[in-house]
């Protein structure tokens, strides 16, 4: 099989999820009896340019439909993260009423609103339209586009200046023509300007068992060494990085730009994942057989909290949420609803499992004895929020790196 991304063939398969349905294909409850799409899901690693892929295509418009229903600025966590971000980069780079900043991907606005505030000129770019129209709403100049060269060329050519600053937060996992999407933001980039990109580490998803945030529209699980040769590709260099514990399991923020010098921190990241093996194969043998025992443990413990007559709902119908159900096998009768703040989500149903997703007042409501934590990645800002919950008896069970109970 061939590589996305350098073209080489060769890549080498080392999970298979089976078939999956589409983890943000959220099922309307008229459609419940209808047929559900369901795809292949394996995870392969490439040894020429070490970038860990998906080996199944699914066509963009069937995974990201005119309702799809992630909306960045339902975290408090993500919100504040991303407001330090844009604080500092408009100290750092001295950010003006004459600069441009781009957001890539820039969903509802939730990043761009404080360059906004500040009056810093934007432009968000994004495919999905509600998204979209939710930004400009708030006063964040976007547009509903895919992008990649022939946009940003377009852009260019319409009058739109290059950009001191370009953004990419969890987007270059996305993106099929991730060659497209760089040589895009090469273009765009003023000569002495700073991209930014966010996305989560695969040494994490690898060494926490996060294998639940592998789904159809996650087509690259990111590292060091995978950036830097993405980026030498094309002529831009990886500088600096920098880590977020707390962020969707372990998240990287690479500096990139037209000039090339590396920081002692990108140093010892990049010696730090050769001497791993992030960047070789073997890092990855043993991975599907360490999901399959978080399978096993997380059926015999849901198991066997029914069996004792106990009641288990879940929180968060993220993404991940939907491939953690659908691989362990969890169906209505082991949890038997799911809560979410998300207000998009709420009526709507679990893919392929097909619990019901109610507002989060569900769980002080129905006060289930344990809740299962799919949007693991918030647990504290979600526990801090359910304290009524918590006091009334209820318990927290998160399924990664090993299922187990939290105590509180
Ligand atoms: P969340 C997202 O994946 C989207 P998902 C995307 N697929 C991506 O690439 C990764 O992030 C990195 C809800 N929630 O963001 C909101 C509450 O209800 O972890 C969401 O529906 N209450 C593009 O979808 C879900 O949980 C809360 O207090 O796997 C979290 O989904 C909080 C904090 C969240 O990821
Ligand atoms: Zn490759």
């Amino acid at each position: 099989m061939r590589c996305r991304v350098c073209g080489v063939v060769g890549v080498r398969p080392f999970l298979d999820l089976g078939k999956m349905p589409l983890s943000d294909g959220l099922v309307r409850p008229e459609n419940l009896q209808g047929p559900e799409l369901t795809f292949a899901l394996e995870v392969a690693f490439c040894p020429n340019c070490a970038m860990v892929q998906i080996l199944q295509d699914v066509a963009q418009e069937v995974l990201f439909p005119e309702d799809y229903p992630y909306f960045s600025s339902f975290s408090d966590q993500l919100l504040a993260h991303s407001r330090r971000h844009a604080l500092n980069l408009v100290e750092t780079r001295s950010l003006s009423g004459d600069s441009l900043v781009v957001e890539l991907a820039s969903n509802d606005g939730y990043l761009l609103q404080n360059f906004v505030e500040l009056g810093v000129p934007v432009l968000g770019i994004d495919p999905a339209p509600a998204q979209v129209k939710a930004a400009n709403d708030k006063g964040v100049r976007s547009i509903c586009r895919f992008f990649g060269l022939e946009l940003a060329e377009e852009l260019l050519a319409g009058g739109t200046g290059q950009a001191e600053v370009i953004i990419a937060n969890n987007v270059c996992a996305h993106v099929p023509d991730l060659n497209g999407f760089v040589a895009g933001m090469k273009a765009l980039l003023a000569p002495g300007g700073l991209i930014t990109i966010e996305n989560p580490y695969v040494r994490d998803l690898i060494d926490h068992c996060e294998f639940d945030t592998i789904y159809h529209e996650h087509l690259f699980y990111h590292s060091c060494t995978g950036i830097a040769r993405l980026m030498e590709r094309h002529g831009l260099h990886l500088n600096h990085v920098e880590y977020f514990a707390e962020l969707h399991g372990g998240t990287l923020r690479y500096h990139v730009s037209h000039q090339a010098g590396r920081t002692p921190e990108l140093e010892a990241y990049l010696a730090d994942e050769a001497a791993t093996g992030v960047d070789s194969f073997r890092y990855y043998e043993g991975f599907a057989q360490r999901v399959e025992q978080l399978r096993v443990d997380l059926r015999a413990l849901l198991s066997s909290l029914r069996a004792q007559g106990r009641t288990v709902a879940a929180y968060g119908a993220a993404a991940k949420g939907s491939t953690m159900l659908n691989y362990v096998g969890i169906d209505g009768d082991l949890v038997s609803f799911v809560v979410d703040r998300n207000t998009h989500k709420q009526g709507l149903h679990m893919p392929g499992t097909h619990q019901p997703i109610l507002g989060v007042d569900a769980l002080v409501e129905q006060r289930p004895d344990f809740t299962l934590i799919l949007a693991w990645n918030f647990k504290e800002e979600i526990m801090g929020q359910q304290r009524g919950y918590t006091e009334a008896g209820g318990q927290w069970i998160v399924p990664v790196p090993h299922p187990e109970v939290i105590a509180s």
